[in-house]
């Protein structure tokens, strides 16, 4: 292929052809990252997931890495009976069971997840251990919940009574509708230690009463969650039918690598999900991005997608630009 041809080639294989925001010329170099350790350490999350990012932050400041820091701030809303998207208090699938999914990654480039996991508390550890334990990535269903429950998991009943009463209500009328602005707060969080380096987790119980069986984006390494530690991070909530379709965690780091701002990914993600899906208009996907000098951007489909930051000693709710107004 002519040196030319190859160039246009590689733009349109990236989808980057149309972007008005870079030079086409810049586009295929790679960036290298220079760390500013003073925006360290710090931590982003989905939602309002204020208490998550501070117990992260805790971690980071005690010294732990990046790692520890997004698995013990994921495990916050997983035992938290109130929020009805992730662990315990999860809404259930149309059949009455709680499902969950999450993964997690680390600087070095491992990955771990779950899918389709029931009665584990806390499905992030169990995807950090088949990161450790296993020559896997992904664990499913009763394969998962085996290999947790030998590795000391307690199995419990995740279905709380006020999860059971909504699902009974919802069977009354059966309609389905997957995320709006009163059904999400999966936790997606990423952080930057110490050392510079660059972790990140996903978990959630899915979009309410879906199909028994239905796997979301969220334990798909590169859809709902994605690091690689040369460029930053990205993480998904929201339908993740779309993410799934679109790779969009792994997307935005890749354009990230390319020399877009976080906030610029992000955006090209959602505009690329919104292109392709026209129904998507109708819901709400919501992305977060982190890069390695500690910069940090969010963007929705839909106002509004609220995320919470830490960063210079300070806890910090934002909310994200977004496609439709
Ligand atoms: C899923 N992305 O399973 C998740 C749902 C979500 O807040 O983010 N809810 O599709």
């Amino acid at each position: 292929m002519k040196m030319i041809d190859r160039k246009k080639f590689l733009l349109s294989t990236l989808g980057l052809a149309g972007l008005p925001f870079i030079a086409k010329s810049t586009i295929l170099k790679k960036l290298t990252f220079i760390n500013k350790p003073e925006n360290f350490p710090v931590v982003i999350a989905t939602w309002d997931n204020q208490r998550a990012v501070e117990t992260a932050t805790k971690e980071l400041i005690a010294g732990k890495t990046a790692l520890d820091a997004v698995e013990a701030g994921a495990r916050v809303p997983e035992s938290d009976p109130d929020d009805t998207s992730v662990g315990y208090g999860g809404m259930p699938d149309r059949d009455g069971n709680v499902t969950l999914d999450a993964s997690i990654m680390d600087h070095l480039g491992n990955a771990g997840s779950v899918t389709f996991l029931q009665h584990i508390k806390h499905p992030v550890s169990v995807a950090r251990l088949v990161m450790e334990k296993t020559p896997h990535v992904m664990l499913s269903g009763e394969g998962a919940l085996r290999f947790a429950l030998e590795h000391g998991f307690k199995k419990e009943n995740l279905l709380t009574d006020k999860a059971k009463e909504r699902w009974k209500k919802w069977k009354e009328e059966q309609h389905y509708n997957p995320v709006n602005s009163n059904n999400h707060d999966t936790i997606g969080i990423l952080a930057i230690d110490k050392q510079g380096n660059v972790a990140g987790a996903c978990s959630t119980s899915g979009l309410a009463f879906k199909m028994n069986g239905r796997v979301g984006d969220s334990p798909i390494i590169g859809a709902g969650m994605y690091v690689d530690n040369e460029v930053g991070g990205a993480c998904a909530t929201g339908v993740g039918e779309y993410v799934m379709k679109t790779l969009g965690s792994f997307l935005i780091v890749e354009l990230m690598r390319y020399g877009l701002s976080p906030l610029d990914a992000c955006k090209h993600a959602i505009q690329r999900i919104v292109e392709k899906i026209p129904e998507a208009r109708n819901n709400q996907v919501g992305y977060l991005a982190l890069n390695k000098k500690g910069e940090f951007g969010a963007f929705s489909i839909r106002p509004v997608f609220p995320y919470t930051v830490y960063q210079h000693g300070e806890n910090k709710k934002f909310e994200s630009e977004s496609e439709l107004k």
